[in-house]
């Protein structure tokens, strides 16, 4: 009898071992559709999911990302980066740019989640002096802004979780490699006067969900015509 308890005991704690490392290995795709108040496919939100735990072991390594600026915008219009993201700037218009923080929220009250200001020259400049990197630690937002052309408007969004992802304009985003188990799914658009309501998520392998914004966002804001400022 003795003799069987041990291995009795190792096999539960083998299971439950096994059990313990595919919960944190499974990994999946959250494909989320948001629309406005009345319906429609709504683009720029951004998109980000809280598991109720956290799995260190599950956070995806964070890649490097590129904000352009090109005929008098910032592409994409919306980005949305973990916390610990370096963003390289790169002005490709030929002449130049700032990159500002601008505040955010209703009338730019909400100060951003890092100030800074960059002055990038024009292409023919070289890499070196048309673009620049910065490094985003603090979840939060930040409005870019150039002093040159006012109506310069980029958004970015920096999340506490690497689970995050902008819809398209389709109102779609992929959230990748989320662990199985409950979270919560959270939406934020620029636009946004209040917080948008969140969602009680229980995940288990890839699937979908939608949501729905409080409002109805402007469409987004038009380039000046190109050559403007040549
Ligand atoms: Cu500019």
């Amino acid at each position: 009898m003795k003799r069987n308890a041990l291995p009795g005991k190792l096999a539960l704690a083998l299971a439950l071992a096994l059990t313990q490392a595919c919960g944190l290995a499974a990994a999946a795709d959250l494909q989320v559709t948001v629309t406005t108040a009345s319906g429609r496919p709504a683009p720029d939100v951004v998109v980000m999911v809280v598991p109720a735990v956290a799995s260190p072991a599950a956070s995806p390594a964070t890649a490097s990302v590129t904000i352009l600026q090109r005929d008098n915008r910032f592409e994409p219009y919306v980005t949305a980066i973990p916390a610990g993201t370096t963003v390289r700037f790169v002005n490709q218009d030929r002449y130049d740019h700032h990159v500002r923080s601008l505040g955010t929220g209703p009338m730019g009250a909400v100060p951003p989640a890092k100030s800074f200001e960059l002055r990038l020259a024009g292409v023919q400049a070289g890499p070196a002096k048309a673009s620049a990197d910065v490094t985003f630690e603090a979840p939060g937002s930040v409005v870019l802004g150039c002093h040159i052309h006012g109506s310069m408007r980029g958004h970015l969004f920096i999340s506490g979780t690497p689970w995050v992802a902008v819809t398209d304009e389709f109102g779609r985003a992929t959230v990748s490699g989320m662990p199985d188990g409950a979270a919560e799914l959270r939406l934020w658009h620029p636009d946004q006067l209040t917080g948008q309501a969140t969602q009680a998520l229980q995940l288990k392998g890839s699937a979908s969900a939608s949501a729905t914004l409080s409002f109805n966002p402007q469409r987004r804001p038009r380039p000046r015509p190109k050559g403007e400022y040549d």
